[in-house]
């Protein structure tokens, strides 16, 4: 923690420290080839890790190593008050109302899907049936997507889609239109992953509220780039994963108003999510152990509750503030480049550079990027849909993390001159 606190200056406007803040994440210093030191700008795909991170996943498997909730002795005591200090932790991550809110998933896949199937379950009275509307935007990644077509699969209900803009942007105007009284459930990202686009959820969630329906919000990018209050918002489901907030993978949140999660059926059946269970048949723990079937993620939960105190720590309008400022650096130096265009102009954009180059396929300029130590991602970021709008199999994403520096863009389009360069 003391660290931490060193990586922020003391301004008044709490700028950070850069070099400080590049100092804990080990994963930055070294060479990916002979000579080439690492330039990480692949945040979005998973965050670098910083040591207070790994520190707290270390010392559960040296000394907490037991499982939790389940016995007396030091070792589960003290692993399981690490854990449920982890909860509090997400609760006011997230500004939650309660601890009964928050369930640990495995990512925030895990929890899409813990919600939509919810509503394919006939022991919940939202259960959705033929005439039922499901709403997701043409933005989503596809687990945003796929649960819901299985969802529509199993019960015969209706996905519905709402168009993005040329510049990725979510127009309420075309939200609305698309927003009827047989809407049940609504989807969208707070963040899109492949654009960069920051959707208006909290005025999408009001219009959603108006015909009746509930408002899940895919959180993956959303929390890493601002700072989330789910009541404010207006969701009624929000997800994330630990490793986009420099945590651990294999570990996320979902949050979901109690009264709906207490009135939802539990998805997995297994240990810790019963009350007592007979051949007559079974009963449930309270939330939001209902939810949380088997031996958890421990070490996963107590890493991703460091990653909240390591973010905390830095301010997370400090962090959004650094971001936005090398996004509109990164975006003014993208435009020296001829011969590249920029896939995601939306307004207001978080992190991401999506681009497309003349001539050039996106995994060429990936590899050569890589060879010169610069990591960007390639491909279609588990979002085809967009692609297929923008008429693209793919796009080149550099995007942006704490830990990024002017001199990681700089990098960035010096390399992308030259690969311009080498393919004539
Ligand atoms: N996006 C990317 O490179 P999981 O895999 O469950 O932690 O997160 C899935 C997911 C859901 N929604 C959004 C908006 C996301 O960005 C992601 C993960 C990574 O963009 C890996 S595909």
């Amino acid at each position: 923690m003391t660290e931490v606190v060193s990586a922020v200056s003391s301004g008044a406007d709490r700028g950070l420290d850069v070099e400080a803040i590049r100092r804990e994440f080990p994963a930055l210093h070294q060479e990916v080839h002979p000579g080439k030191p690492l330039v990480y700008l692949d945040s979005a795909a998973t965050a670098l890790k910083p040591q207070s991170v790994i520190d707290a996943v270390v010392s559960v498997y040296a000394q907490d190593c037991a499982n939790i909730h389940r016995a007396v002795h030091a070792l589960s005591q003290r692993a399981t008050a690490r854990y449920e200090a982890a909860r509090e932790k997400v609760v006011r991550f997230l500004g939650a109302e309660s601890r009964e809110e928050i369930v640990f998933t495995s990512g925030t896949t895990d929890g899409l899907n813990l919600v939509a199937m919810a509503f394919a379950n006939p022991a919940w009275d939202r259960c959705l049936g033929e005439g039922d509307e499901v709403l997701v935007t043409e933005l989503e990644h596809h687990s945003d997507i796929v649960p819901w077509q299985l969802l529509c699969a199993r019960t015969g209900a209706t996905l519905r889609v709402v168009p993005i803009t040329p510049a990725g942007e979510v127009r309420l105007e075309d939200f609305q239109a698309k927003l009827n009284e047989h809407t049940k459930v609504v989807a969208f990202a707070h963040v899109s992953n492949s654009l960069g686009t920051v959707l208006p959820v909290k005025a999408m969630a009001e219009l959603a509220h108006q015909v009746g329906a509930l408002v899940v919000v895919d959180g993956a990018q959303g929390v890493v780039h601002a700072r989330v209050d789910v009541q404010d918002l207006g969701a009624d489901f929000y997800a994330f994963s630990g490793h986009k907030i420099y945590g651990p993978t294999g570990i996320g949140a979902l949050y979901g108003k109690r009264a709906l999660l207490e009135a939802m059926p539990p998805w997995r059946g297994g240990g810790d999510m019963i009350d007592r269970v007979s051949f007559a048949g079974s009963t449930w723990n309270d939330l939001p152990y209902k939810f949380e079937a088997g031996t958890p993620n421990i070490a996963g939960v107590i890493g991703m509750g460091a990653a909240i105190d390591y973010m905390e720590g830095l301010g997370l309008e400090a962090i959004a503030a650094h971001e936005a400022r090398l996004l509109a650096y990164g975006t003014k130096r993208f435009a020296e480049l001829d011969g590249v265009r920029l896939i995601g102009t939306a307004e207001p954009k978080a992190g991401v550079l999506a681009f497309v180059m003349d001539g050039i396929h996106p995994t060429d300029a990936g590899s050569f990027l890589d060879a010169d130590g610069v990591a960007i991602r390639t491909g279609h970021h588990c979002a085809q849909p967009v692609m297929d709008h923008y008429g693209v199999t793919g796009t080149a994403r550099a995007s942006l993390g704490v830990y990024n520096t002017e001199a990681d863009l700089d990098a960035l389009i010096e390399g992308l001159k030259k690969v311009q360069s080498i393919f004539g």
